[in-house]
């Protein structure tokens, strides 16, 4: 399919190395995916879904022991240790390139070797960038057909050029002792073994779109997010964007395809989707941050999806979607979700294929007794979604009013604040913190610095990062977006949220752009800027305003415990922390000393 000869060499050391029986190259046309798809069926790989209810629909389900990413066996492998920092597991490459090779060596025997060349970003765009993956396994070249722009067209791009990712994928044996996602971002280079989950070996998401492109946006001079990008249209029908960074299964798909509440939709209020898991930004020619959604498809949560949650990402999933690790409904061959309805079905294999009896539903042990997977997905295709901005697939990036940062905090940050300037905003994404969900294996609900959200992701050191922010900032000037911060899960005594979040975060979305536009009043706090609580609207909400104002609080005490737990999270950084954040500590500290 190509004679560009870095490819050609580097394909004909994975043929010797891996040994396939067969090699298939991936050209993007739907005859093809639909063999691969029978074959898949055929082998039990996949289960076909009910072609009525769920057209061009499959199941597939995961080793239990292969659910998420893990964190413990990801590797950034640099030839120095302190390019990858105190945030990432490290080991020299030559090392690690000689434990892989050995692993992956002549797994490919009776296989077939599928060679997926994609690009990140719609083809030929400016902002996108070329990989080539390899892989054993049927169900990552459908994945990645969906998640990513596939094809002949791409090796077109491409050319001649050595500007492209290596990724190689060898699901071995699943055997999780012998499991490694490792990253050599001085050769462009990913290789995922002895797993099959998404995050894992879905090598243009998480490994490419962020681990790598953080390290070559660090070198030329752009941004490679853990962020959603937004498009939320007023009633002029003007359009503003923003991009927002929560963790792992802390509400980027949800506030990416939300619904406005009635009486803002009335108003002609709408929220187009670019993207809900990860941008690309680049300053455009006009001094501004542009965004690009590098990827195609969502790789969603499953549980908790409803027709009320999230309606737009719901319907994504009704055709021509993967899903992975859900409970299969065997009366009518659909699939089900723990959050989807009120009906679990009474006749169903659970996320592990064996029969299920929802009435032994215990919360407290979750993973053994729901039918789904707490971090079961779906794979659908981005075209799908009602809501999908027309920018989607334009190459040129939307520009970026507004960076919003997020996560599951019971009990300390409110639920909006606006940061003071580019560092201060810096300051708040550095010392970002959230309670630990099931995207990642591990335990769930402790809380953990996680900055920007990009802890499991960024491809060098932390303090090189937020320095590479700093830089960004001064490049943008006065055009920079104005950074904020959200909370949607601030818990009562009872640990219930207070706020309803879902739609109902476009009231808070509200108050951002305003406060972009110099619209909104503010308070101004320790922290930062907090909205006068009636300039959240509270329209047709069961909620009265001292119950809001509790949600907006900024508690002292609580505060100076958290200056405290930053303080101790920045010691890890040492001398890479830029003097402009640890101003920024001590400015936060002076101003809770004066509350
Ligand atoms: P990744 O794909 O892992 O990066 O996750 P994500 O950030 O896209 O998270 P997602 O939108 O899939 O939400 C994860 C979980 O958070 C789901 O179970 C949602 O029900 C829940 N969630 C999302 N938004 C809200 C909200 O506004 N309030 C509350 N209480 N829960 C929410
Ligand atoms: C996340 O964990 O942030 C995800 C899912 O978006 S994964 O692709 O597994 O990384
Ligand atoms: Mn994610």
């Amino acid at each position: 399919m190509t004679e560009n000869k870095t490819v050609v060499k580097w394909l004909d050391e994975m043929k010797a190395l891996l040994c396939p029986d067969k090699v298939m190259w991936i050209d993007g046309s739907e005859a093809q995916l639909e063999e691969l798809r029978k074959e898949a069926v055929s082998t039990g790989e996949m289960i076909k879904l009910n072609e009525e209810k769920l057209p061009g629909c499959y199941l597939h389900r995961t080793k239990p022991n292969d659910v998420a990413r893990v964190e413990d066996r990801t590797f950034i492998c640099t030839k120095d240790k302190e390019t990858a920092g105190p945030t990432n597991n490290w080991c020299a490459p030559d090392e690690m390139y000689e434990k892989l090779y050995n692993i992956a060596r002549g797994t490919y025997k009776g296989r077939t070797m599928y060679i997926i060349p994609y690009s990140m970003g719609p083809v030929g765009s400016p902002l996108a960038k070329i990989g080539i993956e390899v892989t054993d396994s049927i169900y990552v070249v459908l994945n990645m057909a969906i998640m990513t722009r596939v094809g002949a067209e791409v090796l077109k791009v491409l050319g001649d050029s050595n500007d492209w990712v290596r990724g190689l994928h060898a699901k071995c044996d699943v055997n999780p002792d012998d499991r490694y996602i490792c990253h050599f971002p001085e050769d462009n280079t990913i290789i995922s073994v002895n797993s099959a989950y998404g995050g894992n070996v879905l090598l243009g998401k998480k490994c490419f779109a962020l681990r790598i492109a953080s390290f070559q946006g660090w070198k030329e001079g752009w941004m490679a997010e853990h962020m959603l990008i937004l498009g939320l249209q007023n009633p002029k029908g003007e359009v503003k964007y923003v991009a927002a960074a929560f963790p792992s299964a802390c509400g980027k798909t949800n506030l990416a395809m939300l619904i406005p509440p009635e009486y803002l939709r009335k108003k002609g209020y709408k929220v187009w989707t670019v993207g809900d898991d990860i941008s690309w930004m680049k300053i455009g020619p006009d001094g501004r941050l542009y965004a690009i959604n590098p990827e195609n498809g969502f790789f969603g949560v499953a549980p908790g999806t409803n027709a009320q949650s999230n309606f737009n990402a719901l319907e994504s999933t009704k055709k021509n979607t993967i899903f992975t690790n859900v409970c299969l409904n065997l009366d009518d061959n659909t699939v089900w979700w723990e959050g989807l309805d009120k009906n679990p079905p009474k006749n169903a294999l659970n996320w592990k294929g064996e029969p299920w009896d929802y009435t032994k539903y215990d919360k407290a042990n979750k993973v053994a007794t729901s039918g789904a997977h707490p971090n079961s997905r779906f794979t659908a295709p981005a075209k799908n979604c009602p809501c999908i901005s027309d920018e989607f697939d334009k190459g040129q990036g939307v520009p970026i009013s507004a960076i919003i940062f997020g996560g599951r905090r019971a009990k300390c940050a409110p639920l909006v604040y606006q940061s003071k300037d580019w560092v201060n905003g810096v300051f708040v994404g550095s010392a970002m913190a959230s309670e630990t969900t099931a995207a990642a294996a591990g335990a769930v609900g402790v809380v953990r610095r996680d900055p920007m959200a990009m802890l499991p992701f960024c491809g060098y050191h932390m303090g090189d990062y937020f320095a590479h922010w700093l830089e960004m900032g001064k490049k943008l000037g006065d055009k920079a977006p104005k950074i904020f911060n959200v909370n949607w899960f601030r818990t009562d005594d009872e640990g219930n949220f207070v706020w309803p979040g879902f739609g109902d975060n476009a009231r808070v979305l509200n108050w951002i752009i305003d406060r972009c536009e110099g619209k909104a009043d503010a308070t101004e706090t320790a922290i930062g800027y907090v909205p006068k609580p009636e300039d959240i609207d509270l329209t047709d909400l069961d909620m009265d305003i001292e119950t809001l104002k509790s949600i907006l609080k900024v508690d002292k005490d609580v505060w100076e415990k958290e200056a405290a737990e930053i303080e101790e999270h920045y010691k890890k950084f040492g001398d890479k922390l830029p003097n402009e954040l640890r101003e920024q500590l001590n400015n936060l500290k002076n101003n809770l000393s004066k509350m």
